[in-house]
């Protein structure tokens, strides 16, 4: 699978309402500060940069003080603003797909990954998944024990426990937009999971790669069977969701919700290494970033290896 020779569009998607943490809003601006445009465009591609799109932006530092308040559907919080923000970032992702450039998505808190994978779905249906992160945010909005819209992005998508009736999500029942098959997602780095989580990825019999497995095979082996599991010998268009907290909070301090024991610095790099050789990388999110949350050197740290991270899974090649 390919995209339109080295044409990439970049889209920044600005939104905190799906944790309670603002400056996690501010990740598109960090991360193009510290030269994601210019490390693309040396690498040969030519960069649209769609800019940071308008969701209503709420500013400012530390807990969003009417978190729990605003526009829940029951338990769950900031449903509304939530499910609008990412009917706007589906429109537009799925616009790009469908001209056949790779997409990058910019968060956020992870909960933008209802409306990117949506728009690659919609472009391109065979679209497989590989979620990078500590979680697996796959909650329902009846086994989620937080209501927090940023672990349950996955049950939009497959629509388990009827998500897709949760206030703010209606536009998703649309017939053009293929429900996620559990066959055609893979997790690595998982690390703390919801007892809800762990009864929908055994039942659904999802294909995970916890950091057990990490320890157990090695990441090369792991990238071997991620790949081989969803790919096999046919050629489609990959979407990686990389959630920058799947890495150990060592190097990647700045974000939300730090979980110990996670991807080393390497392992982190090799899986996006391995994702651009496997040649079909057609979407992919880097989110969850908030370097207003740490102390000296975080941010830079942080940021940095998000635009690293990208850097790899684009192409760019150590020799
Ligand atoms: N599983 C928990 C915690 C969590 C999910 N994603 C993050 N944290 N970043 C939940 O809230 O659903
Ligand atoms: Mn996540
Ligand atoms: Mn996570």
């Amino acid at each position: 699978y390919v995209v339109e020779p080295r044409k990439v569009t970049i889209v920044g998607a600005p939104l905190a309402d799906g944790q309670p943490l603002l400056g996690v809003d501010r990740g598109p601006t960090f991360i193009r500060k510290r030269g994601l445009v210019q490390r693309l465009e040396r690498d040969a591609w030519r960069v649209e940069d769609l800019g940071d799109l308008d969701f209503e932006r709420r500013s400012g530092l530390g807990r969003q003080e009417d978190f729990a308040a605003g526009a829940a559907h029951g338990s769950t919080k900031r449903a509304k603003m939530v499910g609008h923000a990412n009917r706007i970032l589906y429109e537009v992702t799925h616009e790009h797909a469908r001209q056949d450039k790779l997409v990058l998505t910019l968060g956020g808190d992870h909960s933008i990954g209802v409306g990117s994978v949506a728009g690659a779905l919609k472009g391109r249906p065979e679209t497989a998944i590989i979620w990078v992160d500590a979680h697996a945010d796959i909650n329902s909005r009846n086994t989620s024990e937080s209501g927090h819209l940023h672990g349950m992005v996955l049950s939009f998508l497959m629509n388990l426990d009827n998500s897709r009736n949760m206030k703010g999500f209606h536009w998703l029942n649309d017939e053009s937009i293929p429900v996620l098959l559990p066959t055609r997602l893979v997790y690595v780095g998982l690390r703390d999971l919801d007892k809800g989580e762990k009864a929908f990825i055994r039942s659904l019999g999802i294909k995970a790669y916890t950091m057990h497995e990490v320890d157990k095979f090695g990441i090369g082996k792991i990238m071997e069977m991620v790949l081989d599991h969803i790919l096999g010998r046919t050629d489609r268009p990959l979407h990686l969701s990389f959630d920058i907290d799947a890495v150990d909070p060592l190097y990647a301090p700045s974000t939300g919700t730090r979980v110990a024991g996670g991807l080393s610095y390497r392992e982190a790099y090799y899986i996006c290494e391995e994702v651009a050789h496997s040649g079909c990388l057609a979407s992919m999110d880097l989110v969850e970033v908030n370097p207003t949350l740490t102390t000296a050197g975080g941010d830079e740290r942080t940021v940095d290896m998000a635009v690293g991270l990208i850097s790899s899974a684009t192409g760019n090649s150590i020799l």
